[in-house]
């Protein structure tokens, strides 16, 4: 038998195995016995192996490189014909071990201290309308999630994702210590004001929206530096240039005043944000999104980083942005229509809308049904004996989820 090691915790086997079985035939009715013996010399084998140490295994040899001791050899063999994306790596080692990170896109969701400061640069009298004063407040943000990112399919959603960074090289990380630097860029951002502004007219005042996507002025790479100090996970720290653009809207305004500002407009609202301070990630290859061009699985989010602090340099009194990012989580359900928010990533519908085509039936009630969550003509069913059956489905989940309303004071959706 020969086992490579071509992961931490697995690997490749091959060999033979001699085995030498014994046959008993007994005819039914008189018992009579006949033993006979013969020799096969060899089963071939050829599989994959990972190291699957028993529950409550503490890995006191994880410090060694690759060892597996006696009696922790766990094997779970799969053939190598099948597919290995069905594949576990992960042990109770955390032996996931990140050799590579993959390019890609983090897909990230702002939660926490997300702000931008105009105090340094301020927007100047006369922006808004003739005769508005200079802004130099404090814009608080909240998520305003992306569609259509164009590296995953068009009207696919990303779950709350509202930032989205392109890791643009791999991230090469051989053992515990090693440290590799790569490219990356901001290549989505989605925020809104959590409340409007104030904008200042002499002694009349007009709230204003704001909204900041990326602009379309092209920006130098940043860099993402990252050690590994696990097996599985270490710490990085990152800059990253951003270019905004600020949508600011007069609210209640008949007709709408919009107006634009980015670097074009305005000078200082570039800028180069940085981690505070070394920030721990952990490999976490488990989030796949459907790539729509190949029908493959494709890893949107190779880095799993638990927070992420941007900001522009020694915080508010510097002024411009903070950022403070968390990954999305797919497995929520952010508008509790009894879908994840990854499977809705699946099915293009709106992770922020129970009900994506507004046909009074929301998208989980629609896939239970059968009908299109993402058409208003097809739900509430028209006529005849199928209809009925619908109509009879529909109900009972309806009357489930009173009751389960009633009796937990939360909407639960049974399957
Ligand atoms: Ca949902
Ligand atoms: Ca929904
Ligand atoms: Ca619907
Ligand atoms: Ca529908």
């Amino acid at each position: 038998m020969t086992f490579t090691l071509d992961n931490t915790n697995g690997g490749t086997v091959s060999g033979g195995v001699a085995i030498r079985p014994m046959f008993t035939f007994t005819r039914q009715g008189d018992l009579a016995v006949r033993d006979f013996t013969n020799a096969i010399d060899s089963l071939p084998i050829s599989c994959v192996w990972r190291f699957d140490p028993p529950e409550g295994f503490t890995c006191p040899d994880c410090a060694e490189q690759g060892h597996i001791g006696v009696g922790d050899l766990g094997l779970v063999a799969f053939p190598t014909s099948g597919s290995r994306s069905q594949f576990d790596w992960q042990s109770a080692c955390q032996a996931g071990s990140p050799l590579e990170i993959a390019p890609g896109n983090v897909l990230l969701h702002n939660a926490g201290q997300t702000m931008w400061d105009f105090a340094s640069t301020p927007i100047p009298a006369d922006f808004f309308e003739p005769g508005s004063l200079p802004f130099d407040g404090v814009v608080v943000l909240q998520s305003d999630p992306v569609v259509d990112h164009p590296d995953t399919c068009v009207g696919r959603t990303l779950g709350m994702t509202d930032t989205i960074i392109e890791v643009k090289e791999p991230a090469m990380l051989p053992i515990d210590g090693a440290t590799d630097t790569v490219p990356i860029e901001l290549v989505a951002l989605s925020l809104v004001s959590v409340a409007p502004i104030t904008v200042t007219y002499g002694t009349a005042t007009e709230p204003w929206d704001v909204r900041v996507d990326l602009s379309d002025i092209a920006v130098p790479p940043g860099t993402l530096s990252v050690t590994r100090t696990h097996p599985n996970g270490g710490t990085f720290i990152a800059t990253l240039p951003v270019q905004p653009m600020f949508t600011f809207t007069k609210v209640g305004e008949e007709g709408g005043v919009e107006v634009e500002a980015d670097s074009n407009d305005l000078s200082g609202l570039e800028g180069v944000l940085t981690t505070d301070s070394a920030t721990d990630w952990q490999h976490d290859p488990g989030h796949f999104l459907p790539d729509c061009t190949s029908d493959m699985d494709v890893d949107l989010q190779d880095l799993e980083v638990f927070t992420m602090h941007f900001s522009s340099g020694g915080g508010k009194t510097a002024g411009g942005p903070e950022f403070d990012f968390v990954p999305t989580d797919f497995s929520v359900d952010s508008d509790g229509d009894g879908l994840t928010d990854g499977e809705e990533a699946l099915l293009a519908t709106n992770p922020i809308n129970a009900d994506s085509d507004g046909d009074g039936l929301s998208d989980g009630d629609e896939v239970d049904l059968g009908s299109d969550p993402l058409d208003a003509g097809s739900g509430l069913p028209a006529a005849g004996p199928g209809a009925l059956a619908a109509l009879a489905i529909l109900l009972i989940l309806v009357s489930r989820r009173r009751l389960s309303m009633g009796k937990l004071g939360t909407v639960t959706y049974y399957r």
